[in-house]
């Protein structure tokens, strides 16, 4: 089976932890954990990349390097590096940084001088009370230290949608190769499309059950067995992610994906309407008694119950039920409704990849227009534009607007929104641009008060058009910055100003349950790729995905229009 992309994040992941626990240079860590993540929800393989003679290092964050690495991995598994870092330090060692408070300093103490290496050792020596005899610790850092590990064994991991599609693409490809297999389909949360996902649930329909099984655990992504039945099975894959593999009959093939796409309270919501109707709903169909009246596909399921069909990222239990008896479902957007893609960078700032290039690529895809909207200069990190470097461009974006046709470069920029509410950038400058993207890259920890206020007082800049990943959040690593987000929404509605969905795995931002509230408030929403290179455009396909929970349809989305509609709704008159 092929390396993926997120386990080659994983070996620099623990490369760069390792490092840290030896004390290495900063930057140099910072190279790996930076590597790791992009890596973790980037959508191309790089073994089909280098397979086609690509450079690795156009790839946003890597350097000759760890391209070297990569090329490493891909044809040997491993890594050198890493294997001489465990013969210095014990593998499960980097376990212990992700119990909050043990920093690299204090896992080397422990490691050296209680000889702990792994969770289970932690704990025995902090319950033991061995711990807080050692120099820097005391009696209260073991008694956190104890509470850590009990929080952190019993939080179950989840992963990034992204980085469970590499998993889940394969696996799916590797099922689907299988003599006398039908059907594949991944269910559970990875078919709702919710931001993380805990399992892959997977449906197999086939002819003969056996072979599959088998098949299944001989897969050598498989790590561990779980348990192993003749229609079922639990594994665990190497890079931790849990799989559930069930084969069932064709007969209740759409009884079964209902019951494992979930979630579990819409399950239970229409269990219970089945109920009312003396029916009985399960993962085997639908039944009257002893006789089953539908379950072959989820339509009937739905029919049977006396409801329309339910779209799989709808199915919350958060009203939907009520909408579809009602006859009011949203549409909801599709990929192929996007006509143009709103925020993108290029190697102008901390982009991969020319204007020409960005434009070329998203022409290809479909789409009718591009903003490029690099970074402000405030955003040092990111080499971000100055009033001369900014109009440069816009002198570039013109001409190649001339020469290039099907497409259209829009002249924008990602202005930092400063902590007093003003842009980074002049006035003059910025009514010279098509759009204007404002974004919040610093002081995420003000009030909720102050952050609202110097959102709102963005907005009311004059050449304002679009507020960036409206809350900040990365997933899985940084919470939401405290906003009153109806708020920001009724202002944006006032000022006829705009929300992005940034479509980036780590963001996916705004939320779904934001994207309602912008629908009810009669806000359109962008989606965005946020591209730093053209690879990024495939990450559209999240944002649908979270502009689909948040039950937006195409006419709620900016980005569906065609350009001479969208730039008369981006014009800003006041
Ligand atoms: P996850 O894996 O935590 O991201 O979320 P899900 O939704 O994939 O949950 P999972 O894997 O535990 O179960 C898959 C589906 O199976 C779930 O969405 C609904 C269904 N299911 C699981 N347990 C129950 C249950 O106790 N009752 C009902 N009605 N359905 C269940
Ligand atoms: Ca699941
Ligand atoms: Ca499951």
């Amino acid at each position: 089976m092929p390396v993926h992309n997120a386990d080659i994040g994983a070996i620099f992941e623990e490369i760069a932890d390792l490092l840290e626990i030896e004390g290495a240079n900063p930057f140099r860590i910072r190279a790996y954990r930076n590597a790791a993540r992009i890596l973790s929800v980037l959508p191309q393989d790089a073994r089909v990349l280098l397979k086609k003679g690509d450079d690795l290092t156009r790839l946003p964050g890597i350097g000759d390097n760890l391209a070297a690495k990569i090329v490493e991995i891909i044809a040997t598994g491993s890594c050198s590096l890493l294997q001489r870092l465990h013969k210095e330090l014990p593998p499960a060692v980097t376990e212990l940084l992700h119990i909050p408070g043990l920093g690299p300093k204090r896992v080397r103490a422990l490691y050296h001088d209680l000889d702990v290496q792994t969770m289970e050792q932690l704990y025995r020596a902090a319950r033991d009370g061995r711990i807080r005899a050692l120099p820097g610790f005391g009696e209260k850092s073991e008694l956190n230290i104890l509470q850590a590990v009990e929080a952190h064994v019993s939080q179950a991991r989840r992963f990034k949608l992204a980085t469970a599609a590499q998993y889940a693409e394969s696996l799916t490809g590797f099922l689907q190769k299988i003599a006398g297999v039908s059907q594949v389909t991944v269910a559970g949360s990875f078919r709702r499309m919710r931001e993380t996902v805990g399992d892959l649930d997977i449906l197999v329909t086939a002819s003969e059950p056996g072979v599959v099984m088998q098949h299944f655990a001989t897969c050598d992504e498989v790590a561990d067995v779980l348990s192993a039945g003749s229609t079922r099975a639990s594994v665990v894959l190497k890079c931790g992610l849990q799989v559930d593999m069930r084969v069932v009959a064709e007969t209740s093939y759409g009884a079964a994906l209902h019951y494992f796409t979930g979630s579990k309270a819409h399950n239970i919501a229409i269990r219970r309407i089945g109920q009312r109707l003396g029916l009985k709903v399960n993962e085997y169909g639908v039944f009257r008694a002893d006789a089953r009246i539908a379950g072959e596909t989820e339509e009937s399921v739905y029919r049977a119950v006396g409801l329309p069909y339910i779209q799989p990222e709808l199915r919350e239990d958060r009203g939907e039920i009520e909408a579809a008896r009602a006859g009011q479902l949203p549409q909801l957007v599709e990929l192929a409704d996007l006509r143009g893609d709103l925020h993108a960078h290029t190697k102008a700032t901390d982009g991969q990849d020319s204007l020409r290039d960005m434009a070329r690529t998203a022409q290809a895809l479909g789409l009718e227009y591009l903003a490029i909207t690099e970074h402000s200069r405030h955003l040092t990190v990111a080499h971000g534009l100055d009033p001369l470097r900014l109009l440069r461009q816009c002198d570039e974006i013109d001409q190649l607007n001339a020469e290039l046709s099907g497409i259209t470069l829009l002249k924008g920029i990602e202005v930092d929104i400063l902590e007093d509410g003003s842009l980074d950038l002049p006035d003059e400058v910025l009514g010279r641009l098509d759009l204007v993207v404002g974004a919040v890259h610093s002081k995420f920890d003000l009030s909720r008060a102050q952050q609202t206020e110097r959102i709102l007082r963005a907005m009311e800049h004059p050449h304002f058009t679009l507020l960036a990943h409206p809350t900040g959040r990365l997933i899985e690593q940084r919470a939401p910055y405290d906003v009153d987000m109806l708020r920001v929404i009724r202002e944006a509605k006032h000022r006829g100003c705009f929300l992005e969905l940034n479509a980036h795995p780590e963001r996916l931002d705004l939320l779904d349950t934001y994207c309602q509230m912008a629908k009810d408030e009669g806000v359109l929403v962008s989606i965005n790729s946020d591209a730093h290179s053209s690879l990024d455009f495939a990450n559209l396909r999240f944002g649908v995905g979270q502009a689909r929970r948040g039950w937006l349809e195409k006419r709620d989305v900016l980005n569906t229009s065609p350009l001479a509609e969208l730039l008369t709704l981006i014009k800003r008159t006041m």
